[in-house]
This record gives structure tokens, sequence and C-alpha cells, in this order.
């Protein structure tokens, strides 16, 4: 089985509150479809989620009243983001169910402290495609912080023994440089999960509360350390997605499994 992310900058507009790509999303589950793979998907929060978090600086815990509203409406819009995902499951003729990481998962200063993975093991074994989310989840040390899809898609990778973690992200792979303002930039198409790549770091114009590439490439580096072959592909072009899931060649950046 699979395990899928789908970035958050790919099923939306990262710059607009709550803008989904419908089509988008749509085809990319349709690759799923054609692929006839069993996976379990993830998807982030793009703009139902990292806008208000950043705001209301939710990643960083409890600290004044007013973020509870706030932690509040993050959990009400990524459900909403989810819903509209796990549509274009259905119509995409898919049997997928939604598991909310606040519901199944604690975490502990930011990170994943404990999850009960049985519940999405249940559904996973009838057949169903579990979908869960970037989310903001009870923290036991900060009252509340974030989770993000890439870290559970660390913890299913954990869990589940995955034979391939694919990483939907709105660019080809990893490059050298950020390609948008370097014309330099070249695609780095594998990555040797011993040696972290030379990547020149450049800030993000976005709001994104979990990280970035740098905090992608960690997570992506603890799941090759599993034996989990990780690959990011670009899911804003047609087939990389279904050609990934069918063991084809496809531009990508592949972090060599450690064993
Ligand atoms: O988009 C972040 O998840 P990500 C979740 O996978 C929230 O980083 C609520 C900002």
């Amino acid at each position: 089985m699979f395990i899928i992310k789908f970035g958050g900058s790919v099923i939306t507009d990262k710059r607009r509150k709550n803008t989904f790509d419908a089509a988008r999303t749509g085809r990319l589950v349709s690759e799923i479809n054609l692929a006839h793979k069993k996976t379990i998907v993830v998807h982030g929060a793009g703009s139902f989620g990292h806008i208000l978090a950043k705001k209301f600086e939710l990643h960083m815990g409890f600290k004044k009243q007013e973020q509870i509203r706030a932690l509040a409406e993050v959990q009400r819009d990524v459900k909403e983001l989810n819903l509209m995902v796990l549509n274009a499951f259905l119509e995409n003729e898919i049997s997928a169910v939604s598991l909310a990481p606040s519901a199944f998962l604690l975490n502990e200063n930011g990170l994943v402290k404990s999850m009960e993975p049985s519940l999405m093991k249940g559904y996973f074994d009838m057949g169903i495609t579990p979908i869960s989310f970037g989310d903001v989840v009870l923290d036991e040390a900060l009252k509340f912080s974030i989770c993000s899809g890439d870290q559970l898609m660390l913890e299913f990778a954990r869990a589940f023994h995955p034979e391939k973690a694919i990483f939907v992200a709105d660019i080809d792979g990893i490059f050298t440089s950020d390609p948008a303002a370097d014309p330099n930039a070249e695609l780095i198409p594998v990555i040797n999960g011993d040696s972290f790549p030379a990547v020149k770091k450049t800030e993000s114009t976005v709001d994104d509360v979990t990280g970035g590439i740098f905090g992608k490439l960690d997570i992506m580096f603890k799941i090759a350390a599993l034996g989990v072959e990780t690959l990011i592909v670009n899911g804003t072009v047609e087939n990389r997605l279904k050609d990934a899931l069918s063991d084809k060649e496809v531009i990508s950046t592949r972090i060599e499994s450690k064993n």
C-alpha cells in the first residue's frame, strides 16, 4: 500500500483564504483510481489553515484567550476542506472516510506524542481509503498545537509500513535553490537518505506554520530511514501521480531509503 499527501498548495490557493481547487483535486483522485492501488491519503491545510493559524500563532500553543476562537475556526475550516476532498474520492468511485487527527492523536510540544491507528486500520482492511489532514490538536504541554500532514505521513509510515510515501507538491521536487527566484536552480532527482542535500534557503512568501521545505525534508528523511521510499511529485502536471503509483519513471525527487 501507498501513503499519499496532497500538499495544501496543490489543492488550495495558499494566498487566498479558503479557496479550493476542485478541478485539480478531482484529477489527482482520478489518477489514484486509475492506478488501482490501495492508499491512505493525507492532505495539507493550505489557505484553510495556515493563514489563520499564523495570525493567531496556533503552532506556538496557548498564549492568550483569543486563540481559542481561532482554534475552533481553523478546525472547522480544515474539516470543510476535508469534506470537499472526501467528495472528490466518492465522485471518483473510491469509497473513502475521513478521520480527523484532533480525534485520534495527541501532541506534546508540537510533536506527535501518541496516536490511535486502529480506526484507520479497521477501515483500510475493509477496502476503504482513510483520509486525514493537517489539523489543530490537543497538546499535553502547550494545550494545543498543529499536527501537519507531513507529521501524519511519518506516523502512518511507522504504523502501516507502506511500499512508498508520495508527497504531491506544486513543484517537480527538491531543487538546488528556489526555481522561482534562481534561473540556475536544478532539480535533484535522487537524494541519498544518509546525506542532507545542499539546498539554498529562501524565505517563503506564503503563510506556512509547519516549517516549509526544510521541515518537510526532515520528515522525509525520517520516513526514508524507516525503509520506505519517499517521492515528491508535481501534482500540477497530469499523470505524474498515476505514474508514481504505477512504478513508472517519473520526474520527481526520490529520497532513497537507508535499508
Ligand atoms: O498544511 C497544517 O498542515 P500542513 C495544519 O500539512 C494547519 O502543514 C491547521 C495549519
